[in-house]
């Protein structure tokens, strides 16, 4: 790029108004990569003859072999229109569903999107997911209709055909919006929006959200006559609006362009006769003005250039086009040369998409307050409860002023790496004369120095060969042999090493290069942060610690040109830019900003949910800590993978699909860490639960009896063994009983699935508990947290849910009686207080407010001093449960017994006051219990439960015995567990495949294969297409995309997205016992337990015992050579 374009963009970017922040959204492989190739054509900075083909954008060497876009990456461009210059920050995104956090990455900068619609495939899974995006961020969406050409020379429809798959396809987007419209999301904003309203009676302003059915939402649509819809191929270069159409025919025809634009599309037609343009073209059979005037010209272009390769016929067109096609085009053998030749000059895309941009996207100075809030007000809190210094900040977003004194606001979405060598300071620059004159100077002098010193050598060549080495190193010499390997050696090193650019916008003030700003993290509080800082400060003061706040100052400023970066010395607002040299200072994303008053901005929306683990190690176990920095660099680098390191010291990477793995481990290899690496296969999550007994059997007898007794010889038989102690009682109930080893205290509990539907809300619910889980913790603390009336309102709506849901004599008041949520106080498990006349504070004690409770006898107060244990105990259990040390999901524990006795506590308090001899014993004691017990005292040790009370100050809550009932309690929750019929939950996909008819057989067969389940499939009308709806176990997915679509010759692909966990059905621990079934499934019966192969393998996975023969047949002598 030369310098005076960058000139004039630096100069168009102190101009808002002029400047439009747009990204391209889409399903995968619709085509946005090729549009942004033909934009950046319009500005030169590639050959129009390369647009479509070179996929600039797509910078990555995978994504260029892969053929997708995997990083979203950015370019400013110009676009003249008449006498006004624009500015265009251009965002071209990955429509993958594993890179979709890349998307929201983008939407977050932007104040606007085009999205792109493949004309054969229409809308698809990630449009639908694009476009909900572009709304929950409240951003205005553009369409472009993209392929045109394939509906032309693929699927060979006539162009009425066309017009009329053409329409259902705007229906189809149309009705996404509007789903969208009436949808939670919106019905939610609207609630808001009249909860506003209400507090604000004199407010008189009409809004569209106010009230759905009063709404005005025809501006909402995408329709071609309100000029928000280009109809385009990309690859062919072409595409238009029906407004240039209107232009060009109300010139030729003499009819007004407003009329023209009112029926271009639309069921009207030319009444030739009466010259008059005419409703219920369908109705008479007659052709649509859009077919007449529109695409019967392109379909002509096409049918001369492409399928006859009718030359006269193409020169007389290109003469009545007035266009001018070079004559090489002409004689091409590839007629797609010629047909771009002539379509990019007769109607550019590039010209149709960048003047609908500029036209119908709004500039950075027009965002709406609505957008503002919601950007300034995070979690639960809302705008007005902000500090006031806060709230008037929003006047600078709405100014959007570069003033030397508007307070800057910058939101950082991403940090990406760049390799140092590619930054503009490293480049290579083009010398001016004075310096080749220099270079040249200095060059002879050397050649010069080198010819004497070779005269020297030959003169001296009798001389010895020690004193001949010494006369070599001439200090002249010696310094450019100095210089030549410092710059040999260092540079790679140097340049290998790559830096991290923060992806950003300005949405206040001027950014100059040296300033000094506060870096906010998501977490920040600006009340805390005001009150913390003296008033006025400034970054570069010296200041008290504030959490969540760090100050540092600009070192580099970037304006991102795709592939390529240049420097720049400031920012004006409402640009999208990049920032080097902040890696020190921010993780992923972050805010900026002069003013402590400003609050970090909500966090962006990821729809996909990590759920690929693999865990990776150096192949030379040398190169560990590179693999821990390389890991590190990844995961600043990617907006969604994140970084863990196990109990088990594992390093473990978790990505969101496949492609998202094979990206982030290449990149750890070649980029980031280095080294050689070997990835284990996926980990795949499980989940263990229990599911009600059936009540009979198939065969005919009654089987809850049959399972009761064979639990209670299970039990006797481990007693026997030594396994279990004889503090345990198994009822054939299913009750679990269980004293601590020093049989102080006696707990009984009970395993009772959840039903299905309180599973998912409590899954679903995860962040709210949380809440919850906090605010009672600073309860206890005593400590009076201020909870925003909408979080209490959520909290009251989630528990009037779980007591809809929770119905039935079983579950009677059990809501009230609700003790924990876990594992890790928030999961899907529920442990329950079942326990005659304990009493113990509600979990929902913050809804009720200032009611205290009562006060109980002596053995509840004693209770209540180890209630944290029997909590901790329950954690422990849910957190990996007996099947296969996973986390535990959708079950209940019900506490019925749990006794102290007094005695025996008031004796052993006495003892350990007394002598000390006894301690060892409890000590021994202690040891017997499992060593999570050991964990989990740490844990409970904490402050929270520190109540003192004069009457059981004896009773010492941090003692060992704490530390036994939690161990207790933990075992007591396996057993009980064990005694139900237990089930593993395997992680699902949903899958979206789109395939042609002849191929849907062998996607059936491969979805068989993988036992997979469709759920339902339909024909996409108007195509050939099938979409194709199935859910797939995790499990059985790696490979899967790969495998469709080698067995279809790559016509269909599949799109995975993590949507549930599912109970497998076959039972893990059955055997058969019966003769039939013995014959059947075979001793061992593992043929068909798919469940039992799951749980062994993460068993195997783990170390623990896997109960396998691993000999067969051992009598039998084998000669491994013979393999017999
Ligand atoms: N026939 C036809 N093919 C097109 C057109 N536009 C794009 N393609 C082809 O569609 C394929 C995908 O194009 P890309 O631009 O890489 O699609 P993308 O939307 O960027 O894909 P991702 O970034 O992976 O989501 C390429 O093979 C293009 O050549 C078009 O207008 N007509
Ligand atoms: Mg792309």
């Amino acid at each position: 790029m030369g310098h005076t374009r960058l000139d004039k963009i630096i100069s168009l970017q102190r101009n808002p108004a002029n400047i439009r922040n747009i990204c391209i959204l889409a399903h995968v492989d619709h085509g946005k990569t090729t549009l942004a190739d033909c934009l950046v054509a319009s500005n030169g900075i590639i050959s129009s003859r390369l647009a479509g083909k070179l996929r600039y954008l797509d910078s990555r060497e995978d994504e260029q072999i892969r053929g997708i876009t995997m990083k979203s990456s950015a370019i400013s461009l110009h676009y003249g229109d008449g006498d006004k210059d624009y500015l265009l920050n251009l965002i071209d995104s990955p429509g993958h569903v594993d890179f979709s956090s890349e998307v929201s990455t983008a939407v977050r900068l932007c104040d606007g999107a085009i999205i792109i619609v493949d004309a054969v495939e229409g809308v698809c899974p990630q449009t639908q997911a694009v476009l909900r995006q572009a709304w929950l961020e409240n951003i205005r969406p553009l369409l472009v209709i993209n392929k045109i050409d394939k509906l032309i020379v693929q699927l060979k429809l006539t162009s009425q055909e066309a017009y009329n798959h053409l329409q259902k396809i705007l229906e189809q987007v149309n009705a996404v919006t509007g789903s969208l419209f009436t949808s939670k999301v919106l019905e939610e904003r609207a609630e808001k929006e009249q909860e506003e309203k209400d507090s604000k009676s004199l407010d008189d302003i009409y809004e569209w959200s106010a009230g759905l059915e009063h709404a005005d939402d025809s501006n909402l649509y995408f329709s071609p006559d309100q000029g928000n819809v280009v109809f385009a191929s990309a690859i062919d270069g072409w595409g238009f609006r029906i407004q240039h159409f209107a232009h060009i025919y109300s010139q030729r025809m003499g009819i007004r362009v407003e009329v023209l634009l009112k029926t271009l599309w639309g069921d009207f037609y030319l009444n030739a006769k009466a010259k008059k343009i005419m409703k219920g073209a369908q109705a008479k059979g007659k052709k649509p003005l859009f077919v007449q005037l529109v695409l019967d010209n392109i379909w002509s272009l096409y049918d001369a250039v492409v399928t006859k390769r009718d030359k006269e016929k193409v020169e007389k067109m290109v003469e009545s086009l007035d266009l001018k096609v070079m004559a090489r085009d002409l004689r091409h053998s590839d007629p797609k040369v010629l047909l771009g030749a002539i379509c990019s000059q007769w109607l550019p895309v590039s010209q149709a998409v960048l003047s609908m941009v500029c036209e119908k996207l709004p500039s950075p100075l027009e965002m709406t307050t609505e957008r503002v809030e919601k950007l300034m007000s995070v979690g639960a809190r809302r705008f007005d409860s902000l500090p006031d210094q806060t709230q008037e900040l929003k006047k600078a977003f709405l100014q959007c002023s570069s003033e030397e004194d508007a307070p800057i606001i910058i939101f950082v979405s991403k940090m990406f790496a760049v390799e140092a060598k590619a930054l503009p300071q490293k480049k290579q620059r083009l010398l001016t004369q004075e310096e080749i004159a220099q270079r040249r100077e200095l060059a002879r002098q050397r050649h010069a120095e080198r010819m004497a010193a070779v005269q020297i050598a030959e003169s001296q060549k009798d001389v010895a060969p020690s004193e001949r080495m010494q006369h070599t190193i001439q200090p002249g010499g010696d310094s450019t042999a100095k210089v030549e390997s410092q710059t040999g050696g260092e540079l790679p090193e140097e340049e290998s090493k790559d830096t991290f650019i923060a992806f950003a916008r300005v949405y206040s003030g001027l950014l100059k290069k040296g300033r000094s700003v506060f870096i906010l993290g998501p977490k920040y509080d600006p009340a805390r942060g005001l009150d913390m800082l003296p008033e006025g400060c400034s970054a570069s003061d010296s200041l008290p610690a504030v959490p969540h706040l760090s100050c540092c100052s600009v070192e580099s400023l970037y304006l991102l040109m795709g592939r390529e970066l240049e420097e720049l010395e400031e920012v004006p607002a409402g640009n999208v830019f990049g920032i080097g040299g902040l890696e020190e200072y921010i993780l992923k994303s972050a805010t900026i900003s002069t003013s402590p008053a400003c609050p970090p901005f909500t966090p962006l929306n990821f729809e996909a949910t990590p759920i690929v683990r693999v865990a990776v190690e150096p192949k030379h176990p040398s190169d560990m800590p590179k693999l821990v920095l390389g890991m590190r660099l990844l995961n600043q680098a990617d907006p969604c993978a994140e970084v863990l390191i196990q109990e088990t010291g594992e390093h473990v990477l978790v990505t969101a699909g496949e492609v998202h793995l094979q990206r982030c481990l290449d990149d750890l290899r070649d980029r980031f860490a280095r080294i050689e690496i070997s990835a284990s296969k996926p980990i795949i999550p499980f989940r263990e639960t229990v599911v009600r007994p059936p009540k009979l059997d198939m065969v005919n007898e009654e089987l809850g009896k049959q399972q009761k007794v064979a639990i209670i010889h299970q039990v006797k038989e481990e007693v026997c063994q030594g396994r279990l102690s004889e503090n345990m009682h198994v009822e054939p109930s299913g009750l679990v009983t269980l004293s601590t080893s020093n049989r102080v205290a006696t707990v009984g509990v009970r395993a009772i699935p959840l039903p299905q539907e309180v599973t998912s809300l409590l899954d679903g619910s995860s962040e709210l508990i949380r809440t919850l889980e906090h605010v009672n913790m600073s309860l206890r603390e005593g400590k009076n947290l201020e909870v925003s009336p909408r979080t209490q309102e959520t909290i009251a709506g989630f528990k009037a849910q779980l007591e809809g849901l929770l119905q039935g004599r079983k579950w009677r008041n059990a809501v009230e009686r609700i003790w924990a949520f876990g594992p890790r106080r928030c999961g899907p498990n529920i442990l329950l207080n079942s326990i005659d006349g304990y009493q113990r504070p509600s979990v929902w004690q913050c809804l009720e407010r200032g009611e205290n409770t009562t006060e109980d006898g002596g053995q509840a107060s004693v209770l209540r001093d180890f209630d944290n244990s029997i909590v901790s105990g329950f954690q422990l259990a849910t957190l990996s449960g007996p099947m296969c040390e996973e986390p535990l999901m959708g079950v209940c524990f019900s506490v019925e017994k749990w006794v102290h006795s007094n005695t025996q506590l008031q004796h052993q308090d006495s003892s350990e006051d007394s002598c000390s001899s006894n301690e060892a014993i409890l000590g021994n004691k202690a040891e017997s219990t499992s060593e999570s017990s050991v964990q989990a005292e740490d844990k409970t040790a904490g402050p929270s439960q520190g109540r003192h009370r004069a009457d059981v100050a004896s009773v010492d809550c941090y003692g060992p015995i704490s530390g036994q009932l939690i161990a207790a309690m933990k075992d007591v929750c396996r057993h009980a567990f064990q005694a139900q019929p237990q089930r593993l939950m395997a992680a699902m996909y949903t899958c979206e495949i789109i395939a042609t008819a002849d191929v849907l057989g062998r996607v059936y067969g491969v979805l068989g294969k993988r036992e997979g389940r469709v759920l339902h499939e339909e024909m996409k009308e108007g195509t050939e297409m099938f979409l194709i709806k199935a859910v797939l176990p995790v499990a059985e997915s790696f490979g899967f995309a790969d495998e469709i679509r080698k067995r279809t010759s790559g016509l269909a692909s599949p799109q995975l997205v993590f949507s549930h966990w599912e109970v497998i059905s076959s039972d893990p621990c059955w055997v058969p016992t019966t003769e039939e079934e013995y014959l059947h499934f075979g001793e061992k019966a593992d043929s068909m337990n798919q469940a039992l192969k799951y749980m062994n393998t993460v068993r195997r996975r783990k170390g623990l015992y896997v109960e396998e023969k691993i000999v067969e047949h051992a009598e039998k002598q084998r000669t491994l050579s013979k393999n017999k």
